[in-house]
Formats: C-alpha cells, structure tokens, sequence
C-alpha cells in the first residue's frame, strides 16, 4: 500500500487497460455475439437465442454444449421478464418467451433438452450422446438432486425439523451422486468429460452458491466427488467462460426461483457477509489460479461502458465520475486513493451490481468488487441501495444500451 494518492484521469486509465481478447475466435467469453472458432462466417448454421445476463440454466447447458463442440455460431441476446421488457421480435418467435431457442438451418427449437438432441442430430454427439444407455440415468439424478435443492432452498421451514429434514434429504441425494462420481477414475461423471457433465453444470453451479450462501452448506467443500468435479471443470477453458460468481447468483436466484430462504444459522451469516462484503478473493466459486490478466479486464470493461455506469448511478454523475476513477486508481495501483465525501453508498451500488459472467470474468469481478469496497471504505460505511428480491429491473438492460 503506497500513501494516498488522487485519482488518474480517463485516459491515464485507458493507458493501463491492457487487455486484449478475441470475442469471435478466443476463449469462451458472454460478451460475444459471434462465434466461429476459426471457421468462416458462412458456415454458421446455428443461431443461440440466450438471455442477456447470462444467467439461465437451461441457456448454460446449450451454450457450454456449443463451445465444446465448437460449433460457429450466432447469439441473440434477450431479455428475462424480471430484469425488464421481453423483446417483441423474440415473442413473435417464441409466444411463451422462454429461453433458450436456437435457430438450426431456420428451424426453430426450444426446451433445452429437445435443442440438444437436435444438435446431436446436426453435429454428432459430445462424447456420449443424450439418450445414451449410461446418460439417461445420470439425467434422472441431476433431476432428483434439482427437486431436492428447489425443496430445501426455496420453500420456508415452519420448524427446525422441517429445515433438517429438507437437508437431510438434499445430502441424501448429494450421497448418491458422489457414488456416482467415484464409480469412474475420472473426475467427471463418466469416464471422460461429456454430455452428462453439462448437464449438471448450471443447477450443481447454483446449488454451490445458493447453499453456501442461504444455508452455509459448502456443497464444493464438503463432497469430495464435487470439489474434483468442480476442480475439473475449472480446468476446460469453456466453463471458466460461462461461470458465475457467488454474489451474482446469490442475489440473482431469488427472483427466478419464487425466494430463497435462509437457515438464520451462525455459518449462514458469516457467509452472507463474506460474499456481499469481501473479501472475494479465496470463496470457493473458483479455485483455479487467479489470471494476471484479472484487473486490467475489469478496468477495460468499466472504461467501456462508463457513460452508462455513472449514468445509472443514484449519485450526482460528477462526484460519482471521480469516485470511480478513485476505485479504478486503487484496483490498478493499490494506493489509497480517497473518493469524494458522501460517495461511499455510490461506490456499494456499483459493487453489488457487478454481474459475472455478463460483465466480466469471476476474477476481474472479484478485483472490481474490492476495489469498490476498499475504495468506499475511506468515505465511510454506507452502504448502496438494497438489491430487490421480487425483480430485477435495476439490471435492466435497456439501461445499458449504447448511449
Ligand atoms: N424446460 C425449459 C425451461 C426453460 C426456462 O425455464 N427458462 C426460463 C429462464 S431460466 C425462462 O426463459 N423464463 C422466462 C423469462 O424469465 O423471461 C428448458 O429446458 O429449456
């Protein structure tokens, strides 16, 4: 830590934001709207309808499915009933709305499952098929082990007993799947990396977060079959492309799934605080190997889109321009760097607004999110306006369009 500093301007920070990636060619990302994995933009033959957080489950599955496979591609991106208005070309499409649907020589599919067996059809399968003899069944737990997640998470308890029991029943399935996982030498599901490893991905992602967060259950820490599943999967660079953060799926879950609630217990309080206020840094979301790459992403990232962060902002748009330029001083430099008096709540609003992996990767967000909160720390201890658990239109995109 370097003794206070005052803050570098826009273009001092440009010069830092060193940061060069190939949306169309390079590593899984969710700001793309074109992948061709060195194919020619003639060959696309899919279009992938997905939401615009990168949020849904069901649009993970297809998403990761597409990356591995390496299919070129084309994204359009919709919006979620709760973060905003649902685009009319895409209810014109799709009169339900729902998310995913891809377009495969202009046929159009939906229901996720149904989009996989028609891209099985089109390309061949990933490793084992959908319907393979050893994956049905694995699809059929991963079913069990959602219901008894959905049962545990997102109904309240009216007793201690009634919270043991919905636990009980949830380890109880987790029991199964890690026999499962070590009825094979590998760390996925079946003896190499396939289909039913997708499968899994999105739901096991958000029971991760979600248990760790409302339960204090560390569902990675405590199963060894599913800390070497998760370790495994952090080591294939398409997941680390579709991963999400704790904090994001915590605050984004309650809305999509009717509420969370929460065991009041000790361990479930000192988790919550962790992952709202910090330190990101070591939470079990990811246990890969930080990139070096990690801050000058998250810097690039908010220099991209700065006009509409500070223009969202409840703050003055002045005082919270050079109290961002403050945080960004601090995350490139580590000096202190004090914001304007009153702009602490400012700097929380933007913390906790950080979608990964929508915005950035998990560790550039982590980055950001410390930055943010070390940086409000020197103004004092406001903290930002409360995230709404009924929607989540304060994400709404059509605030974000290009101004
Ligand atoms: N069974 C469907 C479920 C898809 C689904 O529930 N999608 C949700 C998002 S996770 C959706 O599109 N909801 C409408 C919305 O939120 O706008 C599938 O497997 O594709």
């Amino acid at each position: 830590m370097t003794s206070p500093t005052t803050p570098l301007g826009w273009q001092e920070l440009a010069a830092l934001a060193d940061f060069k990636t190939d949306p169309i060619n390079g590593p899984t990302n969710a700001q793309a709207t074109l992948r061709l994995f060195g194919h020619a933009e003639a060959d696309v033959r899919v279009t992938l309808y997905r939401d615009n957080h990168a949020w849904c489950p069901y649009c993970q599955k297809v998403w990761l499915w597409l990356e591995e496979k390496q299919i070129p591609y084309r994204i359009q991106k919709v919006t979620m009933f709760c973060y905003g208005k649902k685009e009319d070309w895409y209810k014109r499409k799709v009169p339900s709305g729902m998310l995913p649907a891809i377009a495969l020589d202009d046929c159009l599919i939906t229901e996720s499952d149904d989009i996989l067996i028609a891209l099985e059809k089109a390309f061949g399968p990933l490793n084992q098929g959908m319907n393979n003899p050893q994956v049905l069944p694995l699809r059929q737990l991963e079913r069990l082990l959602f219901r008894a997640w959905c049962v545990w998470l997102c109904y309240p308890s009216r007793s201690a007993q009634q919270e043991k029991s919905s636990r009980e029943q949830f380890t109880g399935v987790v029991a199964q799947v890690e026999a499962t996982l070590a009825s094979t030498p590998s760390p996925y599901f079946l003896s190499e990396f396939g289909t039913a490893d997708v499968i899994f991905t999105p739901y096991v992602e958000r029971m991760n977060a979600s248990l760790y967060y409302y339960k204090g259950y560390s569902l990675r820490e405590a199963n060894p079959g599913f800390s070497a599943w998760f370790d495994a999967m952090e080591s294939r660079p398409t997941y680390r492309g579709t991963q999400s953060d704790f904090h994001t799926h915590a605050h984004d879950l309650p809305p999509q799934m009717g509420g969370c609630y929460d065991n009041g217990e000790l361990l479930t309080q000192t988790n919550q605080v962790r992952v709202d206020q910090g330190p990101w840094m070591g939470l079990p979301d990811a246990k890969y190997p930080e990139p070096e790459t990690s801050r000058a992403e998250a810097l690039q990232r908010v220099i991209k889109h700065r006009a509409n962060i500070i223009r969202v902002n409840p703050a003055d748009d002045r005082l919270f321009d050079e109290a961002l330029r403050c945080a960004l001083t601090h995350l490139m430099t580590e000096a202190d760097c004090p914001p304007p008096a009153g702009t602490d709540s400012a700097l929380r609003y933007l913390r906790d607004r950080i979608n990964v992996p929508r915005d950035m990767s998990i560790y550039a967000a982590k980055r950001l999110r410390q930055a943010l909160e070390e940086t409000a720390a020197l103004a004092g201890d406001r903290q930002g306006s409360p995230l709404p658990t009924h929607h989540r239109r304060d994400q709404d995109p059509a605030n974000f369009a290009k101004v």
